[in-house]
């Protein structure tokens, strides 16, 4: 969420923030704004709503220099208004910031109290006279900052450009991620490796409490103590064309279609094929003592970890906890020694999950990571790093990232089992031969594209949806309630279908789709009994099933989808497309925006 970026460059730097802006859209779009220096000048440019709106702005009414900061903005503090937009400036200072000062309401009484004048609602702007207080007593803008940060409470990125000072920005974190990029004579700054990839691929990460002075020749940057400290340059595997949208009309459609793929490419370092076992990274502790698995999540990435819980137990026979990581965190969680804490997320910065995971850590938990971005926080901090490898998501609302995570949670599940020596290698071949079908049985599923685009106006109309499903099913069932709530903006709510009787089909009319998702295999008859309860008050079924399944309770239903007939363990990842599928094609049949749907962002960097 909000994404910055500071450019102290050789050339004018406005359309190259620009640029960067538009790569890391996906992380707001409420505002946006630049701010370069240049001739003793702070030159602000502030548009409400899409980047397209700063654009125009910046057409009429350029900011020429060589030194810049920017920023995209999803509004925690204030509404969604010019005025609220960053860069926040003072008549010396101007910044962008990602994360929440938790203490700006004292801050700001103090501020005011000093006679200073504010012109936002935002937390963020305290900063800025935070630091313009400290140069106008005149202090440097190193000084300044050592006298400001250790001020603030809560979860920051910082980019800083001063009026006096054309020859260099600061950086600054805590709790948000910040990257330095190195070029060739200039120098950034950015929120992720994607922000700077036509800029540099060579990167450092800075550490939580770090902060940076960049300068056209480089950066020098400070640990929260204020000692110099060198932080390793790595090379980014990022290349701007990877963030292309093709011939798709929207990025989360190409990234749907992208999961026979990305499915494969993850598959491929957590299985042998020819050999026909799991192989997991070298991890330096033992698996086969863990007695208990705690999974923490946020979004889409829960229901990954909650199919994952089916997994683990059926598989390994360990018992298994999950949890929302925002209730996680505050509900002093009974951690038994011997843990394994897994994480899931995408980015590998939800703030949540984060703060959940160093609390496990503090508890000696041993942490693994499921994460799609393998330099990010959760990934430098785990035991255990398990990257997917779904390649950038940017569709706000998660597809490829999530049958990825279910890629990997199910290799691990057969590496835990083989561990506690509760599979067989026959069992384990017979495993991954399943895995290895995934891609081909994505390809199939994806196939019925068209037949979904064709059904779903009959959902788009709908005000409410339910989704029903059973087993590993059902978390696939609060998934694809979710994927339509976040795009097509219709309510939407996942049960586990055996729930419905105990209260939520008194919601059942004609005028409420349910979406039934029922593969044919152990639990088949108990959802279609649920489904036939259903339909039985006059709801109207979608039903999505195997051929075999549809044969047999298909007739009758307001709709059927087809999917191909696969083994249990990977019908999660295939009934994900159908979902994903739905919710696209409704929204794209309600005009919604898809890529970028209202109020939301993704890599949720604040709580
Ligand atoms: N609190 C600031 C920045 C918000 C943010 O980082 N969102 O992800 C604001 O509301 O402008």
């Amino acid at each position: 969420m909000c994404g910055i970026i500071g450019i102290i460059g050789k050339d004018q730097v406005a359309d190259r923030l620009v640029d960067g802006l538009k790569r890391m859209e996906y992380r707001g779009y409420d505002s946006a704004g630049v701010c370069t220096v240049e001739g003793g000048q702070l030159i602000r440019r502030r548009a409400e709503g899409k980047l397209g709106n700063l654009v125009k702005e910046l057409g009429g009414n350029p900011a020429p220099g060589t030194l810049g900061i920017a920023h995209t903005r999803w509004a925690t503090h204030g509404a969604p208004t010019t005025s609220n937009a960053h860069p926040h400036a003072t008549g010396e200072v101007a910044l962008v910031h990602n994360g929440i000062i938790e203490n700006f309401k004292p801050l700001r009484e103090g501020l005011q109290a000093r006679g200073r004048r504010f012109e936002s609602e935002t937390d963020t702007e305290v900063v800025a006279h935070l630091v313009s207080e400290q140069v106008e007593a005149g202090l440097s803008p190193q000084d300044a900052i050592k006298a400001v940060l250790p001020q603030l409470r809560g979860a920051f990125a910082l980019a800083i450009a001063f009026r006096q000072h054309p020859d260099l920005l600061i950086g600054a974190r805590l709790g948000s991620p910040l990257v330095v990029g190195y070029g060739e004579g200039e120098t950034y700054l950015g929120s992720d490796a994607l922000a700077l990839a036509p800029l540099t691929q060579k990167i450092a990460y800075l550490e939580e409490g770090d902060w940076v002075i960049i300068s056209r020749e480089g950066a020098q940057i400070f640990d929260s103590e204020n000692n110099p400290v060198t932080r390793e340059i790595t090379t980014s595997g990022v290349s701007a064309a990877t963030i292309e949208k093709g011939n798709y009309r929207h990025y989360m459609q190409k990234e749907i279609f992208e999961q026979p793929v990305v499915v494969a490419q993850t598959l491929s370092s957590y299985i042998r094929p020819l050999e026909q076992t799991v192989a997991l990274p070298q991890m330096d502790f033992d698996l086969s003592a863990i007695d208990r698995i705690t999974i923490v999540a946020c979004g889409t990435s829960y229901y990954a970890g909650m199919v994952a819980k089916y997994w683990f137990e059926t598989f390994a026979r360990i018992p298994v906890d999950i949890d929302v990581a925002s209730e996680f965190r505050y509900r002093d969680p009974v951690l038994q020694p011997g843990g394994l804490a897994l994480f899931i997320s995408q980015s590998g910065e939800t703030a949540d999950t984060l703060a959940a995971l160093r609390h496990c850590k503090a508890q000696g938990q041993t942490i693994a990571v499921v994460v799609n971005v393998p330099t990010s926080s959760m990934a430098r901090e785990a035991d255990l790093l398990l990257p997917t490898h779904a390649g950038p998501e940017i569709g706000v609302a998660s597809t490829k990232a999530f049958t990825c995570q279910l890629a990997v949670l199910a290799a691990l599940a057969a590496h835990l089992a083989l561990c506690k020596g509760k599979l067989s290698a026959e069992e384990e071949r017979e495993i991954v031969r399943h895995l290895i079908e995934a891609p081909a049985a994505l390809n199939a599923a994806l196939a019925h594209d068209e037949d979904i685009s064709a059904m779903a106006h009959l959902v788009a109309p709908a005000r409410d949806v339910l989704y029903l499903g059973r087993g590993p099913d059902y978390p696939l069932a609060l998934e694809g309630a979710l994927k339509l709530k976040e795009i097509s903006y219709i309510h939407a709510e996942g049960y586990a279908s055996g729930e419905m009787k105990h209260g939520p089909i008194a919601l059942i009319d004609e005028a409420v789709p349910v979406v039934v998702l029922a593969p044919s295999g152990p639990l088949f008859e108990k959802t279609v009994s649920n489904m036939q309860e259903v339909r039985a008050r006059g709801g109207k079924v979608v039903l999505i099933s195997d051929a075999e399944g549809l044969a047999e309770a298909g007739e009758g239903c307001l709709a059927t989808i087809e999917m191909p007939k696969v083994h249990p363990l990977i019908a999660p990842l295939v009934y994900a497309v159908p979902v994903q599928l739905l919710a696209y094609h409704v929204a794209v049949a309600k005009g919604t925006d898809v890529d970028q749907p209202r109020n939301l962002a993704k890599s949720v960097t604040v709580e």
